[in-house]
């Protein structure tokens, strides 16, 4: 069973109100909470800057502090990825240090990944290295390091070498038909072990052979297999505490504009009555943190933005802590905020000099220009004032139609007369002379080889 002791999806334990303090005999402030900056929220039009943050409070808890387990939960980290063309891998490494920090601060005993650890399938080379250095940065810490493939991975790739990287506390589970394996992590607080039961991201198809279910249809149907797996270990097991982790779409969930759909109309969706039976669920795939069953299911989100669609959301991971009789408590921690998110908009002249746009300077930038035509050069002159511009839209005023159809305005018009409308509807002004001569010409010269095809 969960409590969480705030609000299932209310804001991070910094943002409002006092650090939950109850049942921690003993709490001090911890400076590891101290990082420089974090994103705050951008409304539509209103840029995204990472604000000053001088002490968010913490509270150092666990071993030594109280009985019970402490996880991270983390996911989709998509190391590789780039932002508009321009790289990220600097504000992903950002992240990863700074859960490193959070592992030897908050004491954490397992850190889940719960998929898309990277980008594609074969990820570029220092993409790898910052992997490879982060499981090592992460397990030096002190905690044992659990992670799954999601959908964007290999997962027989990134399952590389796991029972010998197991030896060592990193456990990266690529292979399907290891589903419903636990690893096991000894209790250091006198209540019984954790067992973490890693759901590798299962693509249906391939996935119901490899888990005996070759009946099985679509996502569900596979999940509840694996599930199914891993339920029948713990209750062979007896007494632990357990843990889940799983890639998946959970129905009623939000996504953004950075996932990849796992398959169309959707037949990817699944119910989160599914995860019932444990006392945490570490879930990725939806790049926004969202929480479910009063807590008990959650998704951390990403540690960095990949889209303009999440420049509202502040990046964070899960501190979970599980007490021996299963009672889980999670809360997120703000992670340090990479370059804010902007979405500006509006007549060009306005956005190279309006007082409303100060800040988005220092942001990503997507413009959004209104005048009827696109100036010349507009994305060079906007790096002016915004050097960070990467997205360029333009949305010219609507042209009114005095309210008839598209359809009736145009009909009975020949091919130059059609064309000279749409010039004028698109540009909101009517073609010069030589402008038509060109139309005129073109037109002549497609009816021209129309004739010599022949039908
Ligand atoms: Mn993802």
């Amino acid at each position: 069973m969960l409590r969480d002791e705030r609000a299932a999806d209310g804001p991070p334990w910094h943002a409002s109100g006092p650090a939950p303090t109850s049942r921690r005999p003993a709490a001090l402030v911890c400076d590891a909470w101290t990082f420089p900056g974090f994103r705050t929220s951008g409304g539509a039009g209103q840029p995204a800057m990472a604000a000053s943050v001088d002490r968010l409070p913490g509270v150092v808890t666990g071993p030594g502090y109280g009985a019970q387990m402490r996880l991270l939960h983390t996911s989709d980290w998509h190391l590789g990825r780039s932002f508009h063309g321009a790289p990220l891998l600097a504000a992903q490494v950002a992240a990863l240090d700074a859960m490193v920090a959070l592992v030897r601060a908050e004491r954490i005993d397992v850190v889940l990944v719960a998929g898309d650890l990277y980008d594609r399938q074969l990820p570029p080379v220092d993409a790898v290295e910052a992997m490879s250095h982060a499981l090592a940065e992460l397990r030096g810490a002190g905690a044992q390091v659990v992670a799954i493939s999601g959908n964007h991975d290999s997962g027989r790739r990134v399952g590389f070498g796991d029972r010998l990287l197991a030896r060592a506390g990193v456990h990266v589970r690529g292979d399907v038909r290891t589903a419903g394996e636990p690893v096991v992590v000894p209790a250091a607080d006198g209540g019984p072990d954790l067992a973490v039961y890693p759901i590798p991201y299962l693509e249906p198809e391939l996935a119901r052979h490899h888990l005996d279910v070759a009946g099985a249809r679509g996502h569900e149907a596979v999940l509840r297999a694996a599930l199914g797996r891993a339920r029948a270990d713990a209750d062979r097991r007896g007494r632990m505490r357990r843990v889940a982790m799983a890639h998946a779409f959970v129905a009623g969930g939000t996504p953004c504009d950075s996932e990849r759909v796992l398959s169309v109309g959707g037949a990817g969706l699944v119910p989160v009555r599914c995860f019932a039976g444990f006392d945490y669920t570490a879930l990725g795939h939806l790049h926004g943190r969202q929480v479910f069953s009063g807590g008990r299911v959650r998704y951390s989100g990403s540690p960095v933005a990949y889209s303009f669609s999440e420049r509202a959301q502040v990046k964070s991971v899960e501190i979970v802590e599980i007490d021996a009789d299963g009672t889980a408590r999670a809360q997120a921690a703000i992670l340090p905020a990479g370059r804010g998110l902007a979405a500006i908009r509006g007549e060009f002249a306005d956005l190279l000099t309006g007082r409303a746009h100060a800040g988005a300077e220092r942001c990503w930038v997507q413009a959004t220009v209104t005048d009827p035509l696109l100036p010349r050069d507009a994305m060079a002159r906007l790096r002016g004032r915004f050097p960070h511009a990467v997205v360029l839209l333009h949305e010219p005023p609507a042209v009114d139609g005095g309210g008839a159809s598209y359809r009736e305005r145009t009909r009975g018009l020949d091919d130059l007369a059609l064309m000279q409308r749409f010039l004028a509807e698109m540009t909101g002004a009517d073609p010069g002379a030589e402008d038509r001569a060109e139309l005129r010409t073109a037109i002549d010269e497609v009816g021209r080889s129309g004739a010599e095809a022949g039908p």
